[in-house]
């Protein structure tokens, strides 16, 4: 397990580099262009710009997170195949300066929906939160505006400029089904892949998150099965899944741990965090100790192991503890503790494995 640690770029974040650097056991971040809007093609200089950033800091870039897919890629419109052909150049780019995988994900119009990033918990932390219900009677647009109630801080996937024409993306979407967006994955897949396969980049898709269909708009990245499809549209180690253990877990019941058995030559990049979900289908974001939520922490790691995971894995949102300042779900703390405590249930598993008592 090679971890790594998401940095949102110089400006754009309140971690450093040089406090990643003291975090036990953090080889890379995990990076991207965020100013850039999606379909846009990357400068190689400012591909090269990071990376000099993060050699001085002896960090590798392995990891981008996310390239994100143009909304006509997603829609198949004639123009996707413009997008499709700058997305190829961008990967060419980073296969360059030592890319080895690109999370991406497939989601339309939304990335990530939270009704709450600051949910104040008992012991006086905040952590983001989804209130099933509410997010029901609440309008896209009123969405968009509490996402990016902190202008401070560019919200990954919340791009105003992207957003600001919201009625005419949906109007966009409109009769689309998840039959048809999965063939416009396979689409993009049957492109791309190929060249991922060329420079040796695994491609590796994000679940949707929630994992359930959003304004009538359909989701396919979100169970068992479903990512069981999106593999066979295209069959190749290329074709990868970022298993994020947060997002699927926020339907119960969904095997994470019978998903790295089964996926486990298919999974390049891990995220892992907890979520205590709710009876009623609420849940919010906790620390990554097991007990704390209800995803089995400990079980997933112990899968990995057992799967001798050799990808990248990172702590995924935490909650704001310590009164830090900074983007909902990325300070430095809980995240730093949530690492800690990856490697402890590793370490213990591979001490075990040494003293041959497995
Ligand atoms: C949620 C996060 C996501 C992720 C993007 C990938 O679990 O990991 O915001 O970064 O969906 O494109
Ligand atoms: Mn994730």
């Amino acid at each position: 397990m090679r971890m790594v640690f998401r940095w949102f770029g110089t400006g754009n974040d309140t971690v450093t580099l040089p406090q990643i650097r003291q975090i036990p056991g953090v080889e890379g971040i995990v990076w991207a262009l965020h100013h850039l809007p999606a379909g846009e093609e990357w400068p190689q200089e400012e591909i090269e710009k990071i990376k000099n950033q993060a050699d001085a800091f002896g960090f590798h870039l392995d990891v981008v997170e996310s390239v994100n897919i143009h909304d006509d890629i997603k829609l198949g419109l004639p123009s996707r195949d413009l997008y499709i052909d700058r997305y190829i150049r961008t990967i060419r780019k980073l296969a360059a300066v030592g890319v080895k995988t690109i999370c991406y994900n497939f989601m339309p119009i939304f990335d990530w929906v939270r009704t709450d990033l600051h949910k104040r918990m008992e012991d006086g932390s905040t952590a983001m939160f989804l209130d099933k219900q509410a997010l029901e009677g609440i309008q896209p647009e009123e969405l968009i505006r509490r996402i990016n109630e902190n202008p401070a801080f560019s919200m990954p996937g919340w791009e105003p400029e992207r957003l600001a024409h919201i009625s005419q993306m949906f109007e966009a979407y409109r009769g689309m089904t998840a039959d048809r967006l999965r063939d416009n994955l396979r689409y993009f897949l049957e492109r791309v892949i190929p060249v991922a396969e060329e420079c040796d980049i695994r491609m590796a898709i994000h679940p949707d998150d929630p994992p359930w269909p959003l304004f009538g708009l359909p989701r396919i990245v979100n169970s068992r099965d479903s990512i069981r499809r999106i593999l066979k549209l295209v069959d190749s180690p290329y074709n990868g899944l970022t298993l994020c253990t947060g997002s699927l877990s926020a339907n119960r019941g969904e095997d994470i741990v019978g998903m790295i058995h089964e996926f486990a030559d298919r999974i390049p990049f891990v995220h892992i965090r907890n979520i205590k979900v709710y009876d009623n289908g609420d849940f919010i974001e906790t620390s990554h100790r097991m007990r704390d939520g209800t995803v089995d922490i400990c079980g997933v790691v112990k899968a990995l192991h057992d799967i001798q995971f050799k990808g990248y894995a990172r702590p995924d949102h935490g909650r704001q503890i310590w009164d830090e300042h900074c983007r909902p779900g990325y300070g430095l703390y809980d995240r730093a503790m949530g690492i800690m405590y990856l490697w402890g249930i590793w370490d213990s598993l591979e001490q075990t494995r040494g003293s041959g008592s497995q």
